[in-house]
């Protein structure tokens, strides 16, 4: 069987000759090789569990031969940006020829430069580059993601770039959770007018977007560069006032107590927190939130100050993994590399990045119940792979290593 089939077909039946990956079912620990099975129907997980145990009830489905693949939950990308015009492979290659960051803005780089792309594009532009970027997480076995606004910062633009994240659900049969980020950057008709913008996206934009059925949750780039605690907070109160979830781009480039800020609107996720200290540890615990590690704007910025990888361990905060694809610090389409990259880079174990794309991405975007581990009663998504054993997905870099791919209860 392989993958990205042109029709996809029911994967209601049997599962058999299955290889359960750990934690993937944790209402059926199994012993690591022993042969395991799920059955689907109407698109549900109506039982997992050793295969020598398979109820009565349903030995006369029709079965699927699992050949001894190794089976995990389908996996989760947590926080990206995928919708947006144009590249910036430019800038690449002027930082590589030694720009700097100020540099490349003052050529015109940067976000805003994303933003004049976006804004340019129809909305139909917009889904056709978005989609062939999307192909490519699905393909590795992706069967959530959360998708950001951002690239728009004005209420016309915003809403197109979210209005093509839930077609890009629709078109591609995956679970999208759209996050409003109007507060990602300044627009250029309000340079030097931080404030003034502050007020058009609490008081504009949101309520606008969140009647038309468009925003998921709300989401702030927190930093010196970009709005302030007090900022970040209005747009927390008017999330808040609409009754709906928050996350924030946390402590990246510095402590701005963002974090702990966060965690008093009791946020689905903190994400890079590369500068997150003790205190935002302990208020995230507290109310639960979720650490997201993003590797791929890490390396691509030449970071070196790493998370408190250490110290969110001991403290109990789960942490997920995200490529943040976007054009600018994480170009990335590859999830199973950021899970290397979080092994490598950030010395999260394997079974913690595996539970960073999958349990706790699940928990950072409030899909806890339903997605993230293979359960009687949740959507089907899992993933055949490949592999002998779970260890070679954070292993191996690159290639396509799924075998099958069962997303919202179609093979495909
Ligand atoms: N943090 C990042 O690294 C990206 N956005 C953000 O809030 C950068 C986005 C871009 O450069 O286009
Ligand atoms: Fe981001």
């Amino acid at each position: 069987m392989t993958t990205s089939s042109a029709h996809p077909v029911s994967a209601d039946g049997v599962w058999t000759r299955l290889r359960l990956a750990p934690n993937a079912a944790p209402s059926a620990p199994l012993a690591l090789d022993a042969e395991a099975a799920i059955v689907v129907q109407g698109g549900l997980v109506q039982w997992v569990g050793a295969a020598a145990a398979l109820p009565a009830e349903h030995a006369g489905l029709p079965r699927h031969d699992g050949s001894d693949a190794l089976v995990t939950p389908g996996l989760i990308d947590c926080h990206t940006h995928l919708v947006y015009g144009g590249q910036r492979a430019n800038e690449f290659a002027m930082r590589l020829a030694g720009a700097t960051y100020e540099e490349v803005a003052q050529a015109g780089g940067g976000i805003v430069s994303s933003v004049r792309a976006t804004r340019e594009a129809s909305e139909d532009e917009l889904f056709a580059s978005a989609s062939a970027r999307l192909e490519n997480l699905l393909a590795e076995g992706v069967c959530a993601i959360e998708i950001k606004s951002g690239y728009g910062l004005s209420l016309a633009h915003e809403r197109k770039q979210l209005r093509v994240a839930r077609r890009l659900g629709q078109a591609h049969g995956v679970l999208v959770r759209t996050t409003f980020l109007g507060a990602h950057a300044l627009p250029p008709e309000y340079a030097g007018r931080s404030s003034d913008y502050t007020d058009l996206v609490c008081q504009e934009m949101m309520p606008a977007l969140a009647a038309e059925g468009l925003i998921d949750a709300v989401d702030v780039f927190c930093e010196r560069i970009a709005f302030t605690l007090e900022e970040t907070e209005r747009v927390f109160k008017a999330a808040q006032a609409l009754g709906l979830p928050v996350k924030l781009h946390a402590e990246q480039l510095s402590d701005m107590g963002g974090s702990a800020l966060a965690a008093r609107y009791g946020a689905l996720s903190c994400d890079h927190i590369e500068h997150l200290s003790q205190a935002g540890i302990a208020a995230m615990r507290a109310s639960g939130t979720v650490a997201v590690l993003l590797p791929g704007a890490y390396y691509t910025l030449r970071d070196t100050h790493l998370p408190p990888i250490e110290a969110l361990r001991a403290a109990g905060v789960p942490m997920a993994v995200s490529t943040d694809h976007n054009p600018g610090t994480s170009p990335a389409l590859s999830l199973l590399l950021m899970a290397n990259m979080a092994c490598t880079l950030f010395r999260l174990t394997v079974p913690e990045a595996l539970a960073g794309i999958t349990v706790h991405a699940a928990r950072a975007l409030g899909l806890q119940d339903t997605h993230g581990v293979i359960a009687a009663g949740l959507p089907a998504n899992f993933v055949l792979w490949n592999v002998r054993e779970a260890a070679e997905l954070a292993y191996w870099f690159g290639g396509r290593p799924a075998r099958v791919v069962v997303r919202q209860g179609l093979v495909r």
